[in-house]
């Protein structure tokens, strides 16, 4: 079990039902245990006083993030579409970050970018967790091998001690391994493996 207190934010990544549902768009294999245990462990953080914290991935209908527009993905999280609402069994008790409402999208839960130029931004989810005065994260969602990964290196780069809780994630895998390779990048970089 992760050791919550005040000064430790929870970071609940995309549990979505594009992603966590088993008939959402980009439905990730195991998705509903993923929430489960969310729940389990937001549960134990509120009772200790921590932070929990969401990101929702939130697209405009055309982005070059999907594969119509020329990009990788199906259409997925589409704002204010059923798709892109919460898994309705997910406690929500939190601050909650919407990732690309501008158009601008990018995996991490704590930047953006602009797919044409290029030039990144932040969301608020830093300076939510500076206002609270957290040190430390874990970070748990969907999925293992983009958004999660590249939320899990931000927060280790700007200076919180953080963990991935590996049993409360899962990967898309395009690839055979990717999810093996973003715990690689994450264990290289210096985020705990719980
Ligand atoms: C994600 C693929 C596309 C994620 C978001 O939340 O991990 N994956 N958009
Ligand atoms: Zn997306």
């Amino acid at each position: 079990m992760p050791d919550f207190d005040r000064e430790t934010a929870l970071l609940v990544v995309d549990l979505q039902n594009d992603f966590a549902h088993p008939s959402g768009s980009l439905s990730v294999k195991g998705g509903e245990d993923v929430v489960r245990k969310a729940n389990e462990h937001i549960q134990a953080a509120l009772r200790a006083g921590a932070l929990v914290a969401y990101t929702q991935d939130w697209h405009p209908e055309s982005t070059p993030h999907f594969e119509k527009d020329g990009g990788t993905w199906p259409v997925h999280c589409v704002a204010d579409s059923w798709g892109a609402d919460f898994h309705d069994e997910l406690l929500v008790d939190g601050p909650v970050v919407k990732k690309g409402a501008d158009g601008r999208d990018g995996y991490s839960g704590f930047s953006v970018r602009d797919p044409q130029s290029g030039e990144t931004g932040e969301t608020q989810l830093a300076a939510i967790l500076r206002e609270r005065g957290i040190n430390k994260v874990y970070v748990c969602g969907l999925a293992t091998d983009y958004c999660v990964v590249e939320t899990a290196l931000d927060a280790t780069r700007l200076g919180y001690e953080t963990s991935l809780l590996q049993d409360t994630t899962a990967g898309v895998n395009l690839q055979e391994g990717d999810t093996e390779r973003a715990i690689e990048r994450m264990r290289d970089a210096g985020v705990g493996l719980r």
